[in-house]
């Protein structure tokens, strides 16, 4: 049996991950190929599968932990994909607060599956937001050094790194940036994606496709220093359902929820990573995000439908606690079924401080 190749997107949190798999995805089925994806959370109630599913694509789900520690279950999910028809690609997205794929992930699937799976290259995102912050070396508002630490791994082991987002990006800026990638990770190939718009996305696409750097040695990596920052930042998951006598505008409610959150968080300084809430009926969807305390909140799936009643999942991750996050929300929440006169039901609350990464296998070479 043809073996299927096995491709990860990965990079920071609100890198654009999920936009860019969900592009990619479309490349591949366009040149007629079966493509299955996988994602991945620390929590349940994922805002990525379903955006990814109301694009058409087979979606497997590993919630829980990250794809390292849930190795076994990623076997499982990808072989379960294959139930109908074997995809020719499947294409994975890490948790963005996690890293040592290639040791952890990539290179155990070849010891172990070798005959089932053609590994593929790991293309990170860089997110510019708090890239161009942390490897500038600028003080200021952000994430801790541990955080950093963790952003900065993620391009250390990049086969190719993809700047995204420049279409918010002066030329100036692209350069600089780029740059600055080349000065601290010289050899690898880097570039500049625009994954909403689709700009230099052929460079993505070929780079998915170069063969896997070949490595004498695993990436060094400081476990402490990763569990730390990783626990650092709050998560938080949780469903709203919302009703009401009178039609409501679910775009609008998506994108209050996200900029009274977001604001909420930034006035107590805490970092957004990344902040994403879907709005959903039977047959529509919204999805509002905020990727940053330094950016604005913006809608990035637009419904354009007015309901009685939707089903709202929340994911946040933030560097704040779990009880500070959890009582910002409901708060927040709170307040706007009072403005907008819509019943605010909270719950299947998770919130937590991610626990120590403890791999399943980890490769020494
Ligand atoms: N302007 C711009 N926004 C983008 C781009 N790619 C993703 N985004 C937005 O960034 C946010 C996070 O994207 P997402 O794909 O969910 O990131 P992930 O957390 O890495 O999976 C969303 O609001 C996306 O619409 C891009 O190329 N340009
Ligand atoms: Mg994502």
């Amino acid at each position: 049996m043809k073996p299927i190749r096995f491709l990860m997107v990965g990079g920071f949190l609100g890198a654009g991950k999920t936009t860019s798999i969900g592009r990619l995805a479309a490349h591949y089925v366009a040149q007629g190929l079966n493509v299955a994806l996988v994602t991945n959370d620390q929590a349940y109630d994922l805002v990525d599968t379903h955006t990814l599913r109301a694009q058409g694509f087979q979606v497997g789900e590993v919630p829980g932990a990250c794809f390292c520690c849930k190795f076994d279950d990623l076997i499982e999910t990808v072989g379960s994909l294959s139930d109908q028809k074997t995809p020719d690609i499947v294409i994975a997205e890490p948790v963005g607060s996690c890293t040592d794929l290639v040791a952890t992930v990539i290179q155990p699937m070849r010891e172990l599956f070798g005959d089932r799976f053609e590994l593929g290259p790991l293309v990170v995102l860089l997110k510019p937001v708090h890239g161009k912050k942390i490897l500038a070396e600028q003080k200021g508002k952000g994430f801790s050094p541990k955080a950093e630490y963790i952003f900065l791994k993620q391009l250390e082991e990049a086969d190719a790194i993809a700047i995204n987002k420049i279409d918010r990006m002066s030329l100036e800026d692209q350069q600089s940036l780029l740059e600055l990638v080349e000065k601290r990770f010289p050899g690898v190939p880097v570039f500049g994606v625009s994954a909403r718009d689709g700009v230099g996305f052929e460079k993505l696409i070929a780079a998915a496709a170069a063969e896997p750097k070949k490595r004498n040695q695993m990436m060094e990596m400081d476990y402490q220093t990763y569990a730390e920052g990783e626990a650092e930042l709050g998560w938080l998951n949780c469903q709203i359902e919302a009703k009401s006598e009178a039609k409501f505008d679910l775009d609008g409610l998506v994108l209050k929820l996200v900029t009274g959150i977001g604001g909420e968080l930034t006035d107590t300084d805490c970092e957004v990573a990344h902040l994403k809430v879907l709005g959903q009926t039977m047959n529509d969807a919204a999805v509002a995000n905020l990727v940053g305390s330094a950016v604005e909140s913006e809608l990035s799936l637009a419904s354009e439908i007015k309901t009685k009643a939707a089903d709202v999942l929340v994911n946040a991750r933030v560097a704040a606690s779990p009880e500070e996050l959890e009582q910002i929300v409901t708060s927040i929440t709170t307040d706007l079924a009072d403005e907008l006169k819509i019943d605010l039901t909270v719950g299947n609350m998770q919130s937590f401080r991610p626990g120590k990464p403890e791999p399943t296998h980890r490769s020494g070479a």
